[in-house]
Protein backbone atom coordinates (compact mmCIF):
# COMPACT_ATOMS: atom_id res chain seq x y z
CA UNK A 1 0.00 0.00 0.00
CA UNK A 2 1.11 2.77 -0.85
CA UNK A 3 1.69 6.21 1.92
CA UNK A 4 1.33 8.96 0.23
CA UNK A 5 -1.97 10.75 -1.45
CA UNK A 6 -2.50 9.32 -4.93
CA UNK A 7 -5.16 10.82 -7.75
CA UNK A 8 -6.35 7.88 -7.62
CA UNK A 9 -7.78 8.62 -4.38
CA UNK A 10 -8.52 12.14 -5.51
CA UNK A 11 -11.29 10.61 -7.81
CA UNK A 12 -12.10 7.77 -5.08
CA UNK A 13 -12.75 10.37 -3.03
CA UNK A 14 -14.92 13.08 -5.00
CA UNK A 15 -17.27 9.84 -5.85
CA UNK A 16 -17.21 8.85 -2.26
CA UNK A 17 -18.27 12.62 -1.48
CA UNK A 18 -20.85 13.00 -4.33
CA UNK A 19 -22.14 9.29 -3.84
CA UNK A 20 -22.71 10.68 0.13
CA UNK A 21 -24.54 13.58 -0.85
CA UNK A 22 -26.75 11.72 -2.80
CA UNK A 23 -27.88 8.90 -0.68
CA UNK A 24 -26.84 9.80 2.86
CA UNK A 25 -26.91 6.29 3.42
CA UNK A 26 -23.81 5.21 3.90
CA UNK A 27 -23.90 4.88 7.78
CA UNK A 28 -24.88 1.60 8.51
CA UNK A 29 -25.47 -0.53 12.13
CA UNK A 30 -28.41 -0.29 14.33
CA UNK A 31 -31.20 2.40 13.83
CA UNK A 32 -31.45 4.11 17.29
CA UNK A 33 -27.90 5.53 18.50
CA UNK A 34 -28.04 5.57 22.04
CA UNK A 35 -26.21 8.30 23.59
CA UNK A 36 -23.73 7.96 26.68
CA UNK A 37 -26.41 8.94 29.64
CA UNK A 38 -22.96 10.57 31.57
CA UNK A 39 -21.57 12.15 28.53
CA UNK A 40 -24.94 12.81 26.22
CA UNK A 41 -23.22 15.04 23.58
CA UNK A 42 -20.18 12.89 22.77
CA UNK A 43 -19.36 10.20 20.00
CA UNK A 44 -16.37 8.27 19.49
CA UNK A 45 -15.02 8.07 16.17
CA UNK A 46 -12.06 5.48 14.59
CA UNK A 47 -10.99 4.41 11.42
CA UNK A 48 -10.93 0.71 10.26
CA UNK A 49 -8.98 -0.98 7.53
CA UNK A 50 -7.36 -3.98 6.49
CA UNK A 51 -7.54 -7.14 8.93
CA UNK A 52 -5.27 -6.17 11.62
CA UNK A 53 -6.64 -2.64 12.46
CA UNK A 54 -10.11 -4.42 11.94
CA UNK A 55 -9.29 -6.65 14.80
CA UNK A 56 -7.60 -3.63 16.69
CA UNK A 57 -10.56 -1.40 16.39
CA UNK A 58 -12.72 -4.55 18.40
CA UNK A 59 -10.37 -4.25 21.07
CA UNK A 60 -10.03 -0.74 20.89
CA UNK A 61 -13.94 -1.11 21.50
CA UNK A 62 -13.79 -3.81 24.16
CA UNK A 63 -11.65 -1.24 26.11
CA UNK A 64 -13.76 1.68 25.61
CA UNK A 65 -16.93 -0.24 26.80
CA UNK A 66 -15.39 -1.95 29.70
CA UNK A 67 -12.74 0.18 31.30
CA UNK A 68 -13.19 3.64 29.71
CA UNK A 69 -17.48 3.09 30.79
CA UNK A 70 -18.24 5.08 27.48
CA UNK A 71 -21.79 3.60 26.09
CA UNK A 72 -22.68 6.17 23.81
CA UNK A 73 -22.53 5.85 19.33
CA UNK A 74 -18.69 5.00 18.32
CA UNK A 75 -18.54 5.73 14.45
CA UNK A 76 -15.73 3.42 11.93
CA UNK A 77 -14.92 4.61 8.89
CA UNK A 78 -13.86 1.28 7.07
CA UNK A 79 -14.49 -0.52 3.84
CA UNK A 80 -15.80 -3.54 5.76
CA UNK A 81 -18.79 -2.71 7.42
CA UNK A 82 -19.59 -5.97 7.70
CA UNK A 83 -16.86 -6.88 10.39
CA UNK A 84 -18.62 -4.71 13.08
CA UNK A 85 -22.96 -5.71 12.19
CA UNK A 86 -22.83 -7.01 15.63
CA UNK A 87 -21.18 -4.59 17.48
CA UNK A 88 -23.45 -2.68 19.92
CA UNK A 89 -24.12 0.96 19.15
CA UNK A 90 -21.40 1.18 16.44
CA UNK A 91 -22.52 2.73 13.18
CA UNK A 92 -20.17 1.87 10.04
CA UNK A 93 -19.01 4.95 7.52
CA UNK A 94 -18.19 2.68 4.40
CA UNK A 95 -15.58 4.59 2.68
CA UNK A 96 -13.53 3.72 -0.61
CA UNK A 97 -11.34 0.43 -0.71
CA UNK A 98 -7.42 0.53 -1.68
CA UNK A 99 -6.93 3.85 -1.18
CA UNK A 100 -3.49 5.07 0.29
CA UNK A 101 -2.67 5.02 3.84
CA UNK A 102 -3.22 9.09 3.50
CA UNK A 103 -6.19 8.65 1.52
CA UNK A 104 -7.46 6.58 4.82
CA UNK A 105 -6.17 8.66 7.55
CA UNK A 106 -7.47 12.36 5.50
CA UNK A 107 -11.25 11.11 6.74
CA UNK A 108 -10.03 12.63 10.32
CA UNK A 109 -10.94 15.73 8.36
CA UNK A 110 -14.21 14.46 7.46
CA UNK A 111 -15.59 13.74 11.04
CA UNK A 112 -17.72 17.28 11.19
CA UNK A 113 -19.44 15.87 7.48
CA UNK A 114 -20.65 12.85 8.54
CA UNK A 115 -20.83 12.49 12.33
CA UNK A 116 -23.98 14.44 13.64
CA UNK A 117 -22.45 15.29 17.33
CA UNK A 118 -21.35 17.94 19.10
CA UNK A 119 -18.29 15.89 20.09
CA UNK A 120 -16.10 14.00 18.62
CA UNK A 121 -13.41 11.98 20.28
CA UNK A 122 -11.30 10.62 17.22
CA UNK A 123 -9.01 7.46 18.70
CA UNK A 124 -6.83 5.51 16.72
CA UNK A 125 -7.37 1.61 17.24
CA UNK A 126 -4.12 1.28 18.24
CA UNK A 127 -5.25 2.83 21.39
CA UNK A 128 -6.83 1.05 24.46
CA UNK A 129 -8.54 2.82 27.27
CA UNK A 130 -7.08 2.46 30.72
CA UNK A 131 -9.23 4.49 32.74
CA UNK A 132 -12.78 5.67 32.62
CA UNK A 133 -13.23 8.04 29.78
CA UNK A 134 -15.49 10.64 31.75
CA UNK A 135 -13.00 13.16 33.33
CA UNK A 136 -10.78 13.57 31.10
CA UNK A 137 -13.27 14.12 28.51
CA UNK A 138 -15.15 16.98 30.81
CA UNK A 139 -11.52 18.59 30.57
CA UNK A 140 -11.02 18.13 26.81
CA UNK A 141 -14.84 19.62 26.30
CA UNK A 142 -13.99 22.73 27.58
CA UNK A 143 -10.77 23.04 25.87
CA UNK A 144 -12.34 21.97 22.55
CA UNK A 145 -15.17 25.06 22.84
CA UNK A 146 -12.05 27.30 22.58
CA UNK A 147 -9.64 25.55 20.07
CA UNK A 148 -10.03 23.81 17.08
CA UNK A 149 -7.81 20.43 17.94
CA UNK A 150 -7.54 18.97 21.97
CA UNK A 151 -4.59 16.64 22.00
CA UNK A 152 -1.32 15.16 22.85
CA UNK A 153 1.88 15.79 22.31
CA UNK A 154 3.93 13.01 20.34
CA UNK A 155 6.36 11.96 23.32
CA UNK A 156 7.33 8.90 21.39
CA UNK A 157 8.12 10.78 18.71
CA UNK A 158 11.67 12.07 17.48
CA UNK A 159 10.79 15.43 15.77
CA UNK A 160 8.58 17.44 17.48
CA UNK A 161 5.06 16.52 16.61
CA UNK A 162 1.17 16.34 17.71
CA UNK A 163 -0.01 13.30 18.02
CA UNK A 164 -3.04 12.26 15.57
CA UNK A 165 -4.18 9.36 17.04
CA UNK A 166 -5.93 10.75 19.60
CA UNK A 167 -8.22 14.08 19.39
CA UNK A 168 -11.51 15.67 20.64
CA UNK A 169 -13.29 18.20 18.76
CA UNK A 170 -15.92 20.46 18.93
CA UNK A 171 -18.16 20.72 15.34
CA UNK A 172 -18.08 23.87 15.61
CA UNK A 173 -14.93 25.08 16.08
CA UNK A 174 -12.95 22.40 14.37
CA UNK A 175 -13.66 23.24 11.28
CA UNK A 176 -11.66 26.20 11.00
CA UNK A 177 -8.41 23.66 10.61
CA UNK A 178 -10.30 20.59 8.96
CA UNK A 179 -10.06 22.15 5.84
CA UNK A 180 -6.59 23.29 5.73
CA UNK A 181 -5.64 20.14 7.27
CA UNK A 182 -7.88 18.22 4.23
CA UNK A 183 -5.65 20.23 2.06
CA UNK A 184 -2.42 19.44 3.49
CA UNK A 185 -2.82 15.94 2.73
CA UNK A 186 -4.55 16.23 -0.39
CA UNK A 187 -2.10 18.44 -2.37
CA UNK A 188 1.51 18.33 -0.44
CA UNK A 189 2.54 14.95 -0.74
CA UNK A 190 3.06 14.15 2.63
CA UNK A 191 3.43 10.68 4.19
CA UNK A 192 2.70 11.04 7.46
CA UNK A 193 -0.59 13.17 8.88
CA UNK A 194 1.75 14.39 11.81
CA UNK A 195 3.26 16.17 9.11
CA UNK A 196 0.39 17.24 7.40
CA UNK A 197 -1.20 18.36 10.82
CA UNK A 198 1.80 20.16 12.08
CA UNK A 199 1.52 22.44 8.55
CA UNK A 200 -2.27 23.12 9.49
CA UNK A 201 -1.81 24.61 13.11
CA UNK A 202 -1.11 28.28 12.15
CA UNK A 203 -1.33 29.87 15.88
CA UNK A 204 -0.75 28.33 19.41
CA UNK A 205 -4.73 28.78 19.60
CA UNK A 206 -5.40 26.35 17.12
CA UNK A 207 -4.83 23.38 19.49
CA UNK A 208 -4.69 22.99 23.46
CA UNK A 209 -2.29 20.46 24.93
CA UNK A 210 -3.54 17.83 27.49
CA UNK A 211 -1.47 16.83 30.08
CA UNK A 212 1.02 14.74 29.05
CA UNK A 213 -0.33 12.28 31.97
CA UNK A 214 -3.02 11.29 30.25
CA UNK A 215 -1.72 9.42 27.51
CA UNK A 216 1.10 6.15 27.40
CA UNK A 217 3.11 5.87 24.69
CA UNK A 218 4.32 2.35 24.66
CA UNK A 219 7.02 1.78 21.88
CA UNK A 220 10.57 2.76 22.00
CA UNK A 221 11.60 1.18 25.37
CA UNK A 222 9.42 -0.68 28.62
CA UNK A 223 9.06 2.50 29.80
CA UNK A 224 5.63 3.34 30.66
CA UNK A 225 4.79 -0.38 31.06
CA UNK A 226 4.32 -0.28 34.97
CA UNK A 227 1.58 2.40 34.82
CA UNK A 228 -2.04 2.59 32.73
CA UNK A 229 -3.56 5.85 31.60
CA UNK A 230 -6.35 6.69 30.05
CA UNK A 231 -5.08 6.45 26.62
CA UNK A 232 -2.22 3.80 26.07
CA UNK A 233 -0.87 3.99 22.66
CA UNK A 234 0.25 0.20 21.72
CA UNK A 235 1.58 0.64 18.05
CA UNK A 236 2.75 -2.28 15.94
CA UNK A 237 6.36 -1.33 16.56
CA UNK A 238 5.52 -1.79 20.47
CA UNK A 239 4.28 -5.49 19.90
CA UNK A 240 7.63 -6.20 17.73
CA UNK A 241 10.19 -4.67 19.92
CA UNK A 242 8.52 -4.78 23.57
CA UNK A 243 8.64 -7.76 25.81
CA UNK A 244 5.45 -9.52 25.20
CA UNK A 245 5.69 -10.52 28.06
CA UNK A 246 5.84 -7.81 29.83
CA UNK A 247 3.37 -6.11 27.38
CA UNK A 248 0.87 -8.82 28.55
CA UNK A 249 1.72 -7.85 32.56
CA UNK A 250 0.93 -4.53 31.54
CA UNK A 251 -2.79 -5.05 29.92
CA UNK A 252 -3.39 -7.43 33.32
CA UNK A 253 -2.85 -3.89 35.01
CA UNK A 254 -6.00 -2.59 33.61
CA UNK A 255 -8.21 -2.44 36.08
CA UNK A 256 -10.24 -5.18 33.80
CA UNK A 257 -9.00 -8.84 34.35
CA UNK A 258 -11.99 -9.71 32.44
CA UNK A 259 -11.07 -7.50 29.84
CA UNK A 260 -7.20 -9.19 29.99
CA UNK A 261 -9.00 -12.78 29.77
CA UNK A 262 -12.20 -12.69 27.87
CA UNK A 263 -11.66 -13.46 24.07
CA UNK A 264 -12.90 -11.29 21.26
CA UNK A 265 -15.14 -13.21 18.46
CA UNK A 266 -14.61 -11.57 15.04
CA UNK A 267 -16.36 -13.09 12.01
CA UNK A 268 -16.36 -16.31 13.64
CA UNK A 269 -12.40 -16.09 14.95
CA UNK A 270 -11.26 -15.52 18.65
CA UNK A 271 -8.98 -13.21 19.59
CA UNK A 272 -7.31 -12.21 23.18
CA UNK A 273 -7.00 -8.93 24.00
CA UNK A 274 -3.83 -6.98 23.31
CA UNK A 275 -2.91 -10.52 20.91
CA UNK A 276 -3.15 -9.99 17.46
CA UNK A 277 -3.26 -13.41 16.31
CA UNK A 278 -5.94 -15.89 16.76
CA UNK A 279 -5.84 -17.92 19.50
CA UNK A 280 -7.03 -21.42 19.46
CA UNK A 281 -9.81 -21.77 21.30
MN1 LIG B 1 -1.13 5.02 16.57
Amino acid sequence: MMNKFRISDVIKIVFWRLHWLKTRREITGSDSTMEDPRSADVAICAIAVGTDHLKMAHLMLKSLRLIGHFSGPVFIFTDEPDFFSESKNVKTIRIPSRLSIMGIKQFKTWITKCIPFKYVLYVDVDIVIGRDIKPWLDTAKDAADEHPLVLFWDHAATEKYYHSGVFLINRNVYKKISLKWRCQIWLKGYSRDQKTLKRSVRSGTDVQLMPKEDMNFLGQTNAGLDSVATFNHITGRARRLLDLEKLDKFLEHLDAAHLYTDKVLVKGQSFRFGVLHPQPS
